[in-house]
């Protein structure tokens, strides 16, 4: 073919080849194109995607939340090592909009993920680079499915337990795992209530030498504070157990949950009603972020918003004019 199109095309029937074969190279060059920002490759992103399409969603999705330390790396080392000894094929994914995570702690969490980090079985990838929360939760989203086609049959996202992205992480998997610490029941650890309302279990880790005691107390607390809350799901009521991701003790209890929360929102049709929701909930959100990029990217905009701004702080201009204003670039 002689047309422009043809080799984009060509690059993108490969790409799929080769992720749908699984082959990790492959699969990083598709979520390096997910997150580049240049135009032309999103362009062939979206096409991947949708030609991906069909062959995504058999995975079990599970976002995984909690304050820095709480154990979330060694946990998701624990449970993915135990699945790929299961048979299983581990994706863990993360979603983290702050520039917090430098290309240090990326691997310093590797360190973390130590069995994980060598395993054939599991892939992991670090959050994209940072930018809004709405545009690093529409890539980690694509590189989901990416996965998904690739064969990985549970994926992981992980999220630090500080803001918004929780929200973002809870709007893409089909189970919220929250993990606790234990002995601290103090106002739930500073969690803003809505994120405890999200929660399809409360784990407390490190239930191991001197903590089992406390861990349990703590367990009865958020048991308690759970029941004065309203739950997600009518077809779910969300347990709180205690684990160490250190000895691996009761790692296998909690996935038992994860599977019998599938079991039953599946039966009950809910599993597949969430996912409904939250397709059209991306449309929406990705439709917001592709209509505000150029207040964000383009710079004479950028420069007329500043002094629009400063004038509707100063009352010379009225807060509807300014908006003809803007939306008048914008249609340029
Ligand atoms: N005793 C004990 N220590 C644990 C357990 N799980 C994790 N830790 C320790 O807690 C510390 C933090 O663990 P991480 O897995 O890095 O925690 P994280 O939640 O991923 O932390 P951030 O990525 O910084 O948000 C490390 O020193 C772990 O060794 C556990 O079950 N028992
Ligand atoms: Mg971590």
């Amino acid at each position: 073919m002689s047309s422009r199109r043809g080799p984009a095309l060509l690059d993108i029937a490969r790409l799929i080849d080769g992720i749908r074969a699984g082959q990790r190279a492959v699969i990083a060059r598709g979520i390096t194109l997910i997150e580049s920002r240049r135009s032309d490759h999103q362009r062939l992103a979206r096409q991947l995607v949708q030609d991906l399409l069909p062959f995504t969603g058999n995975a079990v999705r599970v976002g995984i939340t909690g304050v820095p330390g709480v154990g979330k790396s060694t946990t998701i080392d624990a449970l993915g090592s135990m699945l790929t000894g299961e048979g299983h094929k581990i994706a863990v994914l993360a979603v983290d909009p702050s520039s917090r995570r430098t290309g240090g702690s990326i691997l310093a969490d590797k360190t973390r993920m130590a069995r994980l980090a060598t395993d054939m079985n599991a892939f992991i990838r670090p959050s994209p680079a940072s930018g809004t929360l709405g545009g690093v939760a529409a890539k980690t989203r694509e590189t989901m499915l990416l996965c998904e086609a690739a064969g990985y049959d549970v994926v992981l996202v992980e999220t630090v337990g500080v803001g918004q992205s929780e929200i973002a992480v809870a709007d893409m998997t089909d189970f919220f795992l929250l993990l606790m610490l234990p002995g601290a029941g103090d106002e739930l650890q500073g969690l803003k209530k809505g994120v405890v309302e999200l929660a399809d279990m409360i784990a407390v880790n490190k239930a191991d030498g001197d903590n089992v005691a406390r861990a349990k107390v703590a367990a009865a607390e958020y048991r308690a504070a759970l029941h004065i809350l309203t739950p997600r799901s009518a077809n779910w009521s969300p347990p709180v157990v205690t684990y160490s991701a250190l000895t691996g003790e009761g790692v296998a209890a909690l996935w038992a949950h994860v599977l019998d929360h599938r079991e039953k929102l599946t039966a009950a049709g809910e599993l597949a009603s969430r996912r409904a929701e939250q397709q059209v909930k991306w449309m929406w959100a990705m439709l917001e972020e592709r209509l505000f990029a150029p207040l964000r990217s383009d710079r004479a905009i950028k420069a007329a918003l500043a002094s629009i701004e400063a004038e509707v702080a100063a009352g010379t201009l009225a807060p509807a004019a300014a908006v003809d204003k803007i939306v008048g670039m914008l249609g340029r």
